[in-house]
């Protein structure tokens, strides 16, 4: 059974829930469900949901019927405002664990005991779309985890990419104005392929750095399971004796990172725009629980400036290379969430939520952020009472002499609202000074007041030409298209120059592929160094390539959760489909019967084979890798049928693992494969395999092609296939 089929039954896997029971239980208090019967909100039984109050049975309603009244206007309450940037969403529950204690270093309690494990809410979202935009489109991601700590709720409101395009916080409004759907016409959605954001990166050369990661693979996930996680800030960790070091967050997916191609997310976007939290919400539902390990690269105080780049500028990344990184526990996602609205719609992140042990640095993105979310969660969720919603409740008690306010919750009892006081218990009740509680670093600061950037800001390309040098050779013909898809989006043409001319500071070559690409003239470095807002101050980094910058360099792959599309028509052969088919399974992926219609197929041997989709409903885009069995009249039957055709082509164009067994791999015959592979070595991730001898009992053969299956599977994709760009799909 498929994690979708699961998910239709509607089972829960066993250990859902399992690390979060202090926040189930604190959200069950809230729970409100109609049961026998339903009633208004003042808890009046309602006595017909079926018919407003009218005068006679053909005549006007009337005013006086509260019950549609009160239903009507609440509905027309629904919606609040969505997220001004990061509106879709996806959230789930989970726990945090720490592998050992990091008290050296931090005093944060959900960091000092393997033993313990943390309840997390984490929203995963996309920065560009509205609520409803499509899942796979070309954006930063946000990574936002709310840990409910026994010292208060900490969130680290992170993203997808390490670095981001602006270095102070007072130009987000510009950034998110130039990203968002243009202010006149209100196009185009959730996508940067327009003038306005061209117009704004290109006058802003700081934010090239993270424009070259926009363009490359990581901006496409083909999973948020597969999704890296950047805390992009430095911020600082504080021991109980009150020393800091400086610290970068990392999460690292267990199933390595992986991404979708341009053409493959495109049409994904159309044919399933809920790909993201589908997968989610399904992968969590049967059982498939994703994990990250949370890394941190610890900076002693005193070598703040021993890096050749500034520590506090959001733009720059520490290479692995340089300070490597440490895991130090692990995030699992295990349950999803009981009611979108309340718990993913309503959480409200904040980077300035941090606990003991956990503090700032002078990062002036950060600092502004510091400002920003509050006001922006006090007008989406009404009030000043927010944190009081059941998503946003610490686990640990809170009791403060804040009162008030609208939606408020709490009854709060006793005379005295203020502090210090004698009214309260009798005694005199003072907090000033204490050692306990939050402490901020004792950072010295003697500075004059001042309207700009360390100088050490300046340098906006070398980080940007490592990362490019870093790419494998397929992941930079990546970035050259994507450049060449958004610049062709591009109608002025001033704007497209303005950008090749800043990228020959990244890499020549690069900026000259792209120039051709749009037909722009050749670059012209010295013309992008002439602008306002282009500074020359280059620090000069000790590595020219850093080898972790690279997606497909990352960890060993593996099958486990992949989606193998089983092709099958009348007359396939089930019995030399089935151990494969289960071998598959057994080693974690998870295989759906298509066919060109719904219903059973019937195989050779007179079995009825179950169809779960068609290759209309879920097309080849939706899968990691393509099984097609033996049977010559089933295969006959698929050769003839163009979208079965078109099934494998365009998976084998997309680099996905294919395997096909006898007759079935006539449906390559467009590629110039044969059955038992007669024209040699098939190409990288295809299996061609006999059909093995099952007769005898003996399944050693057949488990042999399933190992070369899901090995070819477990490498995510093969880009290493010949002739690529004239498979007609
Ligand atoms: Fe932000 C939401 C991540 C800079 C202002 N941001 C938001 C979310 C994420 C990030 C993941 C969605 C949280 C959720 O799921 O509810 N933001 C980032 C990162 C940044 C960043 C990684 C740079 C390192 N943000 C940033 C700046 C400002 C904001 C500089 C303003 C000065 N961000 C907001 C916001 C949002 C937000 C307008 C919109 C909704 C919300 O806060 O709750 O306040």
């Amino acid at each position: 059974m498929t994690p979708h089929n699961k998910a239709a039954a509607g089972r829960r896997p066993k250990t859902a829930g399992e690390g979060a029971p202090a926040k189930q239980d604190q959200l069950a208090a809230f729970t409100v469900e109609p049961t026998a019967h339903l009633t208004t909100n003042q808890g009046v039984q309602v006595p017909d949901n079926h018919h407003s109050l009218t005068a006679g049975p053909r005549g006007p309603t009337l005013l006086e019927d509260f019950i549609l009244r009160e239903k009507l206007t609440h509905f027309g309450q629904e919606r609040i405002a969505e997220r001004v940037v990061f509106a879709r969403g996806a959230g789930a529950h989970g726990y945090f664990q720490a592998y050992k204690s990091m008290s050296q270093f931090t005093c944060a309690d959900f960091l000092q005991d393997p033993a313990q494990r943390t309840p997390v809410f984490v929203r995963f979202s996309g920065m560009t779309g509205s609520q409803g935009a499509a899942d796979t489109v070309r954006d930063v991601r946000g990574f936002a985890v709310k840990f409910y700590t026994q010292q208060g709720n900490y969130d680290l409101v992170g993203a997808s990419l390490p670095v981001f395009y602006i270095q102070d916080a007072i130009k987000f409004p510009d950034l998110a104005h130039a990203l968002k759907p243009q202010p006149h016409h209100g196009m185009p959605q959730a996508t940067s392929a327009h003038d306005a954001f061209w117009d704004f990166t290109s006058l802003m050369p700081e934010t090239t750095h993270a424009l070259l990661w926009t363009m490359s693979d990581r901006a496409l996930p083909r999973s948020l399971r597969m999704m890296e996680g950047f805390g992009v800030h430095t911020f600082r960790f504080i021991n109980s004796q009150g020393d800091a070091h400086f610290v970068k967050f990392h999460w690292k997916p267990k199933l390595g990172a992986h991404a979708l191609l341009w053409d493959e997310a495109q049409k994904i976007a159309g044919q399933d725009p809920d790909f993201h939290r589908r997968d989610l919400w399904e992968s969590i539902e049967g059982g498939d629980f994703p994990e990250w390990e949370l890394g941190v690269q610890m900076v002693a105080q005193d070598k703040e400036h021993s890096l050749g780049f500034d520590l506090l500028d959001p733009t720059k990344l520490i290479p692995e290379e340089l300070v490597p990184i440490q895991k130090i526990g692990k995030l699992v996602l295990n349950r999803n969430p009981d009611n979108f609205f309340a718990e993913t719609e309503q959480v409200a992140f904040h980077p300035g939520h941090v606990v003991p042990g956990i503090d700032f640095s002078s990062d002036p993105l950060l600092q502004g952020r510091l400002m920003s979310y509050t006001d922006t969660q006090l007008s989406r969720l009404g009030g000043a009472n927010f944190h009081q919603l059941p998503i946003n409740r610490s686990v640990c008690p809170f009791h403060n002499l804040q009162r008030d306010g609208r939606g408020q919750q709490a009854i709060h009892r006793g005379a005295a609202a203020y502090e210090p006081n004698t009214l309260g218990n009798g005694s005199e009740f003072r907090v000033d000074g204490a050692s306990a509680g939050f402490q901020s670093f004792a950072q010295e600061l003697d500075a004059r007041k001042v309207r700009g950037r360390s100088a050490d800001f300046d340098d906006h390309f070398t980080q940007a030409r490592l990362f490019f040098n870093s790419q494998g050779t397929v992941e930079k013909e990546h970035i050259v298209a994507a450049f060449r898809f958004e610049l062709s989006k591009v109608e002025l043409p001033a704007i497209r120059q303005r950008v090749v001319d800043n990228l020959a500071h990244v890499d020549e070559k690069l900026a000259r592929r792209v120039a051709e690409g749009i037909g722009a003239d050749a670059p012209d470095a010295r013309a992008a160094a002439g602008r306002a807002g282009y500074h020359e101050h280059r620090i000069g980094m000790v590595l020219d390539e850093a080898p972790s910058l690279a997606m497909a360099s990352g960890v060993e792959g593996s099958a486990r959760t992949r989606r193998v599309a089983v092709l099958v028509a009348d007359g396939v052969d089930s019995a030399s489909l089935k151990p494969v088919q289960q071998a598959i399974e057994q080693a974690g992926a998870h295989c759906t019967v298509v066919a060109a219609r719904l219903g059973t197929v019937t195989s050779a041997s007179k079995r009825q084979i179950v169809v779960e989709a068609t290759f209309a409903n879920r097309p080849s885009v939706l899968f990691d890798a393509v099984l097609v069995p033996a049977g010559r009249e089933g295969i006959d039957a698929l050769a003839r049928n163009g979208d079965a055709v078109h099934f494998v082509l365009e998976a084998y164009k997309h680099g996905k693992a294919l395997c096909t067994i006898g007759e079935g791999a006539r449906l390559l015959a467009t590629l110039g494969l044969e059955e038992g592979n007669a024209g040699g070595v098939p190409p990288s991730g295809v299996v061609i395999a006999q059909v093995p001898p099952l007769n005898t009992g003996d399944t050693t053969e057949a488990l042999q092609i399933a190992h070369r299956f899901v090995a070819a599977i477990a490498r995510h994709r093969h880009w290493d296939r010949p002739g690529l760009d004239a498979v007609p799909a």
